[in-house]
């Protein structure tokens, strides 16, 4: 895996895990930073980032309703209840900016938030198993399908994933379509906090050589957990490298694009 980032003992083993291992436990830091450069500057580059305003902008339950856009975009994507709007919280440190809930189903459109006018996020609806009629789970599976895999701005997907369940058939499909689209992709796995983390480790592990074999994986799985924070500064420093910065932040350096 490479280079551990400084994560000030940030829990991978919090409290409050409903099945604690019965083995000793590891040194679970499965996430580096390795591609927004090394170290505490792509930290800070991350920190200023979410830490800067970022405004809902709109909600598009079709394709002719997404928003025209220059900025770059990166989309959170995963089944039914897996996160995604939990962690597009989470990275902006805002609790209510995404809708989230413990019904399957809580995001029924597409939803644009601008970071500053530097990055778009865009919280899908889960695909998959979702509380709603079927025909209305199918028609958002077809739009989500149809941004992911035609959208100009967008940078990079990210495909979540449950720490406990790991990838589905249903996950291999959309990682298909993507590289079919030659859309990057990044995983994420969510929830971190509910399993050890010695399994979080295997279970790294294994999405690493597993997504090793696809061409528009990125090559590196970050564990996160809204609940302690693990991998959320990480994620926002890997985040920050795709970002647009304008003429204003001269003190950082543009990305390459
Ligand atoms: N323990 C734990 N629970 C989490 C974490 N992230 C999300 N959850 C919970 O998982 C549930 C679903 O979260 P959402 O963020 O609404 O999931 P979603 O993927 O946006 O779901 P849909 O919009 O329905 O597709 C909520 O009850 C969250 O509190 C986490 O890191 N740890
Ligand atoms: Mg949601």
């Amino acid at each position: 895996m490479g280079h551990h980032a400084p994560d000030g003992g940030e829990g991978l083993n919090p409290e409050g895990r409903p099945e604690p291992g019965g083995e000793a436990e590891l040194e679970a830091k499965p996430n580096t930073v390795r591609d927004a450069g090394e170290g505490s500057a792509a930290l800070e580059r991350g920190r200023i980032l979410f830490a800067g305003p970022c405004a809902y902008v709109v909600s598009a339950a079709r394709i002719e309703q997404l928003p025209a856009s220059g900025v770059a975009e990166v989309a959170f994507a995963g089944r039914s209840n897996v996160g995604k709007s939990s962690l597009v919280n989470a990275l902006t440190g805002r609790r209510t900016l995404a809708k989230t809930s413990v019904t399957p189903g809580r995001t029924q459109q597409l939803n644009f938030f601008d970071l500053g006018g530097r990055l778009m996020l865009v919280d899908l609806p889960g695909y998959g198993y979702a509380r709603a009629p079927k025909a209305r789970v199918e028609a958002w599976s077809r739009v989500v399908e149809d941004y992911l895999a035609g959208r100009p701005p967008l940078r990079r997907a990210l495909l979540l994933i449950d720490s406990r369940h790991g990838v589905k058939d249903i996950d291999r499909r959309i990682m298909a379509m993507l590289n079919r689209a030659a859309v990057a992709y990044q995983v994420v796995l969510t929830k971190a906090d509910k399993i050890t983390a010695s399994a979080l480790v295997e279970r790294t592990s294994a999405l690493d050589a597993e997504l090793r074999t696809q061409p528009a994986a990125h090559p590196e799985v970050i564990a996160t957990s809204v609940r302690t924070g693990a991998g959320i500064d990480i994620l926002r420093a890997s985040l920050a490298a795709l970002s647009t910065w304008t003429a204003d932040t001269s003190d950082i350096s543009t990305p390459a694009r």
